[in-house]
């Protein structure tokens, strides 16, 4: 069997392969479950002529909730009013990590949005308090997706505030916090307007993965009246592809959907590739969904456009000072669910490529179209604030 590797503020126990463990991982989706449903929610039918019975207790863990067995279903409800500042942190944290909350942007404006809240609803007893609970906060927000720059960034904007007093202090991350949903939603209709402009009436375009700066630019080509088709990728293990084209069709786009490894059969048809970013870095290498650097290549090679859909806030200021960008690997069960049956096999499961900047024409941000180039430029001209920080 495969088990999640556990991280910090997850739950009490410790990673092993007992019994007790996956006893809790499947509690755990449950009660997931139920918060994705609503708070009170019928989960499955309890077959053991147990109509009468009733049984209940309180969970002792995160999220606070209680489960019953009444009349032949087991109900869990989640305690909200029970829930303190930091659970609610905990539970977008959660949200990210099981990718239930995916996307760079949206894990972006989601951990905005989550430290926002969780400043206006946490009990500080001073400005040092506050201080010291958000970065606790912070930390644990940062900790949920090691790739992701937008996060960093974002939580960063929002913590970027000095104040004499702990009410300043409060408005202060609020401002920030709404500031950059604002901006984020702002940049992704610009990056739309900007980049749509590359593409022609009756063009065929190849989208990989799931990026809403990128079907921003699809979007508005299509709305301008130009006539598009689109190929998407299914985007394995994780199926993005497949939100993809659900998005796409409601908005009337035909789509075709292709497996993968087919991207490089259907380049010769394609007139312009065009994906989002989870991190880009000062000499333009684009770090995204795992994929992306085949379907550059077989770009390049087919002499295909290839364009960058991404907001200023996915440029990484840290690898101005020299830092490499971690890639995340995620658990094998996402590629091969049950691996027991092998005993020589180990799945290898890593969530994003590295595409080098000679492969990409250009990219689309909310500042203009750039040379993968001039990444250097967006980073000092709008990042460059991190910088002086992590050099003092
Ligand atoms: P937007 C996604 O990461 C994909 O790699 C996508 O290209 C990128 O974020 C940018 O998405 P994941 O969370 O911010 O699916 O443009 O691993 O929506």
């Amino acid at each position: 069997m495969n088990y999640r590797a556990l991280k910090d503020g997850d739950f009490p126990l410790r990673p092993s392969q007992s019994y007790m463990l996956n006893l809790w991982l499947f509690a755990k989706s449950l009660i997931k479950a139920c918060i994705a449903k609503g708070p009170l929610t019928r989960l499955f039918y309890y077959p053991l002529g147990t109509a009468r019975n009733r049984l209940s207790f309180s969970s002792r863990f995160y999220p606070p909730c209680s489960i019953r067995l009444e009349k032949g279903f087991i109900l869990i409800q989640l305690n909200k009013d029970q829930m303190k500042p930091m659970d609610q942190i905990l539970e977008t944290s959660a949200k990210i990590r099981s990718m239930e909350i995916r996307g760079a942007g949206r894990i972006a404006t989601a951990a905005a949005a989550s430290m926002r809240d969780f400043s206006m609803t946490l009990e500080a007893l001073s400005l040092e308090d506050f201080n010291l609970q958000m970065e606790k906060a912070a930390d644990i927000l940062l900790k949920t997706r090691p790739t992701a720059v937008s996060l960093s960034n974002a939580i960063r904007m929002v913590m970027k505030y000095r104040a004499e007093t702990l009410a300043s202090a409060r408005s202060a991350v609020v401002l920030n916090a709404n500031r950059f949903i604002e901006n984020s939603e702002k940049a992704l209709e610009r990056i739309g307007q900007i980049g749509s402009r590359r593409i022609r009436d009756g063009d065929t375009v190849l989208t990989h993965c799931n990026s809403l700066a990128a079907i921003s630019v699809i979007s508005t080509a299509h709305k301008s009246g130009k006539k598009i088709k689109v190929i998407a990728t299914e985007s394995r293990p994780r199926f993005q592809g497949i939100t993809t084209i659900g998005m796409l069709d409601r908005l009337g786009i035909e789509t075709e959907l292709i497996i993968d490894s087919a991207a490089r059969s259907v380049m010769n048809e394609v007139d312009l590739v065009v994906v989002g970013a989870d991190v880009i870095m000062v000499n333009g290498t684009l770090v995204n969904k795992i994929g992306t650097s085949q379907i550059a290549l077989s770009a390049h090679e087919a002499r295909t456009c290839f364009m960058v859909a991404a907001e200023t806030y996915k440029f990484s200021p840290r690898t101005i000072l020299g830092e490499l960008v971690t890639i995340e690997e995620r658990e094998a069960g996402e590629v091969l669910p049950d691996i027991s049956k092998y005993s020589h096999v180990r799945v290898r499961n890593p969530a994003f490529d590295v595409t080098p900047h000679q492969y990409i024409d250009l990219i689309s941000t909310e500042v203009g179209a750039i040379p993968p180039e001039m990444s250097y430029l967006i980073i000092r001209e709008r990042l460059g604030w991190e910088m002086e920080e992590d050099l003092i």
